[in-house]
């Protein structure tokens, strides 16, 4: 039938993305976990290379499963794609993404800790800055910048009581995709308007997590949950301080283009 085929095709491979991401992490999840996915494996190299074997099987009309979420610029360039249904969950349904800061930075910058607190924006926000960045061949951070121009009434929401100080230093740390170079650019220029003097750091997903549990690093705005990075935040649970959502309504999961005719990780054939 036409489910084996697309397994077979696609020669029982998931296109990865680099293998220290919390989507790929999951990824091994669910191969272990679907009988469907028994004796298949995920190819993780970069995003780069997942778009551009995208890109082939896009123009081939070939099928292709990648790793996939939102915000991403994807489904805007190829709006033809759609999740596999999941019915473990092991995907889960609705992510968020949060504010984690080092224990300590509340009583050390009280002003930053205030403002990181009040950041939060919609998928909508950070998917513009994605898409014009992409458009316009430039880099996240210089469209990030065109953002903060325009909708400087939102940073001031953000700033709302929080008081400016002179030249203190504090490091964001972040992951290495554009979503959150699009998150940590913006917060960078409003922490920058408040007098801080800011550095974005990107570095794997579980040098993130270790770099604020252990101290090196005072922020991050990059940590996807309940499921994509939960790994690494129960690890260092009590290590941290959470300060909530910074945005609702992300998403990760199997993704393929629509002319593929399966609705389910459970169509796919071990
Ligand atoms: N992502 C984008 C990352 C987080 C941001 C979903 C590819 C991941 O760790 O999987």
């Amino acid at each position: 039938n036409e489910e084996t085929n697309y397994s077979e095709e696609v020669n029982y491979t998931i296109t990865g993305i680099e293998p220290g991401a919390g989507i790929s992490v999951t990824t091994d999840k669910a191969i272990e976990e679907y009988d469907s996915l028994k004796g298949w494996t995920a190819n993780y190299s970069s995003t780069a290379a997942m778009a551009s074997e995208l890109d082939k099987a896009m123009e081939n009309e070939e099928p292709i499963i990648i790793t996939g979420w939102n915000p991403h610029w994807t489904f805007a360039k190829y709006p033809d794609m759609k999740y596999l249904e999941d019915p473990k969950g092991i995907y889960g349904g609705k992510e968020v993404i949060k504010t984690l800061t080092r224990n300590g930075l509340k009583e050390d910058m009280p002003n930053a800790y205030k403002l990181l607190d009040q950041f939060n924006w919609k998928v909508e926000d950070m998917e513009g800055i994605m898409y014009d960045a992409k458009e316009n061949d430039e880099e996240v951070a210089v469209a990030a910048e065109r953002w903060v121009e325009e909708n400087q009434d939102r940073v001031d929401e953000w700033k709302n009581g929080v008081e400016e100080v002179d030249g203190k230093s504090i490091e964001l740390v972040s992951t290495p995709w554009d979503s959150e170079r699009a998150s940590s650019n913006v917060v960078k220029i409003a922490l920058e308007q408040l007098g801080y003097d800011v550095t974005v750091t990107p570095v794997d997903v579980a040098v993130v997590f270790e770099s604020i549990a252990n101290g090196d690093g005072d922020a991050t705005l990059a940590a996807w949950m309940p499921i994509t990075h939960k790994d690494f935040y129960d690890k260092y649970s009590d290590q941290f301080d959470d300060l909530g959502a910074n945005l609702e309504g992300a998403k990760i999961g199997l993704v393929v283009p629509s002319y593929m005719d399966i609705e389910s990780i459970e169509d796919l054939e071990p």
